[in-house]
């Protein structure tokens, strides 16, 4: 990675920022050996279409085949440890007043690297519910038919993630805005800005008058009128901007 330079005015506002929210995507993670969705060689989508994947519609078209990629998923991020990036956030905790982290991941990591209060916008991959009652489900028989059947109601059981056309879980999605509407600086991690609701997060926290800075290798629509674009991987680019900003912790 080319040396990443920080401007020492965003230095100076880190350090004095009380309220700070992170909005992390799945780059966070591709250090720690989780593809992204939308990397059109090795992206977690350059199998499928994500409409054959990502939708109720392809649940209730092909709930094995739904069934089965998102079991490959979790066994795939079943070992898979926090990188440099999700312990730096972890750590930026310790140093900010009031310090909201926003994921749209469902990999778990930040919790495994420490972070507290993570708020998760798109579910969690080890998390279960019925597709009809939305019960929640925590264990079935291995050896019967796959999805397996919720005990209450008999439903088809399926990941407790947001796909496209579900709303997000609605008092998360508003302590996001809320917390986006008062910060005095704002990081997005790690992804391409372009799902919503998630991606208007920085747009209000830029017109509420924060500053919004974007850590990414690649543009993204947010690069053009971000404050600050630190272009590089997040695993270096999180420790380096930690210890420019707090050289003595
Ligand atoms: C690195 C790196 C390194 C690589 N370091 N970086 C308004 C306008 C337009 C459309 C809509 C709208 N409102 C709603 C919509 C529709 C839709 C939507 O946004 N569509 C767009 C695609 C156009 N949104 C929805 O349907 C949402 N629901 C909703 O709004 O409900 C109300 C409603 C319903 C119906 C109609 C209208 C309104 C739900 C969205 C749910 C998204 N779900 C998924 C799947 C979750 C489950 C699963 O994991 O399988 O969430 S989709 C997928 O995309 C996943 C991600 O969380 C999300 C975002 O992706 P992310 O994280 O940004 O990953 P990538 O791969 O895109 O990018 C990775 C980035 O990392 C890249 O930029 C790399 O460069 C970078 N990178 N290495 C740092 N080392």
């Amino acid at each position: 990675m080319p040396a990443v330079s920080f401007p020492p005015s965003l230095l100076e506002r880190l350090r004095h920022a009380d309220r700070v929210v992170v909005l992390t995507g799945a780059g966070i993670s591709a250090e720690s050996g989780i593809p992204t969705f939308r990397d059109a060689q090795t992206g977690l989508w350059a199998r499928y279409a994500l409409e054959e994947l990502a939708t109720p519609q392809a649940f209730q078209r092909q709930p094995q085949l739904v069934w089965e990629w998102y079991a490959w998923r979790r066994a795939l991020c079943a070992d898979k440890q926090p990188n440099p990036g999700h312990l730096a956030l972890a750590r930026l905790a310790q140093h900010i007043p009031q310090l909201q982290l926003i994921t749209q991941n469902v990999d778990g990591l930040h919790q495994k690297a420490g972070s507290p209060q993570v708020m998760e916008l798109h579910g969690n991959l080890n998390r279960f519910k019925c597709f009809e009652q939305q019960h929640p489900v925590t264990s079935w028989a291995e050896t019967g038919p796959m999805p397996p059947r919720c005990p209450r109601c008999g439903g088809q059981v399926r990941p407790d993630v947001v796909w496209f056309g579900e709303t997000l879980p609605q008092a998360a999605l508003a302590q996001a805005t809320a917390a986006a509407q008062r910060c005095d600086l704002f990081l997005s991690v790690g992804t391409s800005a372009l799902v919503y609701p998630a991606a208007w997060l920085p747009q209000l926290a830029h017109q509420a008058g924060a500053w919004v800075v974007e850590i990414n290798p690649n543009p993204t629509p947010l690069t053009a009128w971000a404050d600050v674009t630190l272009a590089g991987p997040a695993g270096q680019v999180l420790p380096a901007l930690l210890a420019h900003t707090w050289p003595a912790a």
